[in-house]
């Protein structure tokens, strides 16, 4: 007991702050994903982060269960086609939201487990440089609810 409890705070202590410092920073707005015919095994999570702090943050990963392989991508015009690429990290910048959206930035789902059906949700955690694990509930749309069929032709970057 004497030994136990010094030990606990410590860890409380090391733990708290990181809880505290980071997750306010971070808003993670509407994320969302396609539905996926059964055929399909890849799939993508969209969504806007918005960074209402004053520091520069990056997102830098993303985990869950709903696929085995977690990516961020991005589409690059190469030799005349929209590629994907895969991305180390997102730039989420206070007062320039980022927005994941399809045919541009966005959370790859390599390796499906199951089918992504719409209305259903399944949930990502988020990693940012600063702001550290934020958890986000991943909505689940119909095929063609979105603008799914829009081209557009922005960088995925503004310039500063
Ligand atoms: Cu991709």
């Amino acid at each position: 007991m004497n030994i136990k409890l010094p030990a606990l705070s410590l860890l409380l202590a090391l733990s708290a702050p990181v809880f505290a410092a980071g997750t306010a920073t971070i808003k993670v707005e509407e994320p969302w994903a396609r539905e996926s015919p059964p055929t399909v095994t890849n799939g993508g999570a969209y969504m806007t982060l918005v960074n209402t702090g004053k520091e520069a943050d990056r997102l830098v990963g993303a985990s869950g269960d709903v696929s085995a392989t977690i990516e961020l991508h991005t589409h690059r015009m190469e030799d005349g086609m929209m590629k994907m690429r895969p991305i180390k990290a997102i730039d989420v910048n206070p007062g320039e939201p980022a927005t994941l959206k399809p045919g541009g930035l966005h959370i790859m789902l390599i390796g499906l487990k199951k089918p992504l059906v719409a209305g259903e949700n399944f949930p990502l955690r988020l990693r940012f440089e600063k702001a550290g694990e934020i958890p986000v509930d991943v909505k689940v749309r119909k095929m063609g609810s979105e603008e799914g069929a829009t081209h557009s032709p922005h960088q995925d970057h503004k310039a500063r």
